[in-house]
């Protein structure tokens, strides 16, 4: 008799598919509680990366609902936000998190369900038909207006992103991934725990990123594929400079052995990528994706990766360029907006159809991304919006962050932007006008915004200036704002 195949390996456990599969039943039948079928009702969950977080997410779907997984790292404001705009039907919640859900969740009259209680629930027998059209996942990612949107996936769409990145990247029942992202975007749902749980691989996760504990793994010789952002390969980069060269050579010999070592959620810098190729002898596949896309572009998994660029279309993925007027670029060189057509689109942003619509021109999505083609391959350039910043892989608006600090009492006027960074690619960074009555500080002001803001979105520099540069129609000028923050201390 074979030895049963591992799903998931993790803090709390190894499990196999049976395993994973009759949790999910449980987890269904807890969610069911006498019905047929969820219909499209959101459940909303905040699991840390484990067995759990597997089983709520296979269980949800099992019974026909919608799954919105809710970040670890955010504050209650912030779930709040995601539990009352999703319109969740229930809550389920690793046991720990109950004393910060259960406040929030009977002031918004949800129920909630402990992750022990839902493991121990009888398992479902009878599943509700799930056509392929239905709703399956909501992501919530930010914009350049209002607070964050809930994209919406189906599963026809999650299977043909799934679909993509087998085939691309040569994902076997035999790999397994060491997953060391949140679970409540894309990169590490999607591409790590979704995928190797379509192909029968197996996904070992951790706690949380710890640089030393992800060497060691990827050194055991049982890891095959592993992807990160770019500042996690900084830090492991750090952690292997800062070992000692017998610890060095046993790493890198050990990360050597894995089938595949990727990058993505935002722009691998060229010298990361060689010294990754260094100590590794792995050049990294750079890829291309978005909340509202999963992946687009990738590097290929056998020929040349191009160091700065992210690569061709994925497999039923079409993409063009597009000039501000709207013409599409027919030839190499000239940049232009990235738009994106395919199976692997999502469906809308939840409840928001006027923000859904002006998303797509023509059927095409517009990405937001600048981006120029060379042979046939695609190298990013900026994006449209100033508004949009990318920080340790997360996205976060800069618009969102000034209605934050703009309700300091102390705070006149601010403006939020994105300043380069070689660890976070880039830094959130403030400029504040403060009131000349009100006594302000960073650390009066940061202690306050991270009560209200997720940590990647508290301003890490930050200027209090006594008037903002505006231009003549009283317009705050942020390229000026990027200078003036650029020459400041990080603080
Ligand atoms: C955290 N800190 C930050 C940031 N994030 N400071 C500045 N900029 C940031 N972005 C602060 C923390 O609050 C803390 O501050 C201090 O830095 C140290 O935090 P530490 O615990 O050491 O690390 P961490 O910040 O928790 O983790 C760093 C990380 C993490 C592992 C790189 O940011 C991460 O997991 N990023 C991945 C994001 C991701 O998966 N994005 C995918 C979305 P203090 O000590 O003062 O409290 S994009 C996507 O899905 C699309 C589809 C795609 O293409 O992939
Ligand atoms: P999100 O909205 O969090 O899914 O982030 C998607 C955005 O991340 C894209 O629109 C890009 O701006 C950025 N991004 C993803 N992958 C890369 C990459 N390889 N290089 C540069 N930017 C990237």
């Amino acid at each position: 008799m074979s030895t049963p195949r591992i799903a998931i390996s993790a803090p709390d456990g190894d499990v196999t598919y049976e395993q994973l599969d009759e949790a999910a039943s449980r987890v269904a039948g807890a969610l069911l509680a006498g019905r047929d079928d969820l219909g499209g009702a959101r459940v909303a969950f905040l699991v840390p990366p484990s067995f759990a977080y597997a089983a709520v997410l296979r269980g949800t779907w099992r019974a026909g609902g919608v799954a919105v997984p809710l970040a670890v790292s955010h504050p209650p404001a912030e779930l709040d936000y995601v539990i009352r705009d999703a319109e969740a039907d229930v809550v389920v919640a690793a046991p720990g998190y109950l004393p910060a859900l259960a406040p929030l969740c009977a002031a918004a009259g949800v129920r909630l369900i402990t992750t022990d209680a839902a493991l121990a629930a009888p398992a479902l027998t009878a599943h509700p038909h799930l056509g392929a059209g239905r709703r399956a996942l909501i992501i919530y990612t930010s914009g350049t207006t209002g607070r964050p949107k809930g994209v919406v996936t189906t599963h026809a769409g999650l299977g043909a992103q799934v679909s993509a990145l087998v085939s691309a990247w040569g994902w076997t029942p035999a790999d397994r991934i060491l997953l060391v992202l949140p679970l409540h975007h894309v990169h590490g749902l999607v591409n790590g725990l979704i995928t190797a749980l379509a192909v029968g691989g197996t996904c070992e996760m951790l706690p949380a990123f710890d640089a030393g504990a992800v060497w060691r793994r990827l050194a055991s010789g049982d890891i095959t594929v592993f992807t990160a952002v770019p500042t996690i390969y900084l830090r492991l980069i750090a952690a292997w400079e800062a070992a000692s060269p017998d610890v060095q050579r046993a790493w890198s010999a050990g990360a050597g052995r894995l089938r595949l070592m990727m990058s993505g959620s935002a722009a691998l810098p060229v010298t990361t990528l060689e010294r990754w190729r260094a100590l590794t002898g792995h050049t990294l596949l750079e890829r291309y994706g978005m909340t509202e896309l999963g992946m687009a572009l990738s590097n290929p998994l056998d020929g040349e990766r191009r160091p700065g660029s992210v690569g061709a279309p994925l497999p039923g993925v079409e993409v063009r360029l597009v000039r501000e007027s709207g013409d599409v670029i027919p030839d190499d060189a000239e940049p232009g907006e990235l738009e994106v057509r395919g199976a692997t689109v999502f469906l809308e942003y939840w409840r928001r159809p006027e923000e859904t619509q002006v998303a797509f021109r023509e059927g095409w999505f517009r990405t937001g991304d600048v981006a120029v083609r060379d042979r046939g391959a695609y190298r990013l350039l900026g994006r449209t919006s100033v508004d949009i910043i990318k920080t340790g892989g997360y996205k976060v608006s800069a618009l969102e962050i000034e209605e934050v600090l703009r309700r300091h009492p102390a705070v006149a006027e601010c403006a939020v932007v994105g300043v380069a960074d070689a660890e976070w690619g880039e830094r959130v960074s403030a400029v504040v006008e403060a009131r000349p009555d009100a006594p302000l500080s960073l650390e009066l002001l940061q202690a306050w915004a991270r009560e209200e803001l997720a940590p990647y979105k508290v301003p890490r520099a930050l200027r209090i200036v006594e008037a903002l540069p505006r231009n003549a129609m009283g317009k705050v000028v942020k390229p000026e704002l990027a200078a003036l923050l650029a020459t400041a201390e990080p603080e």
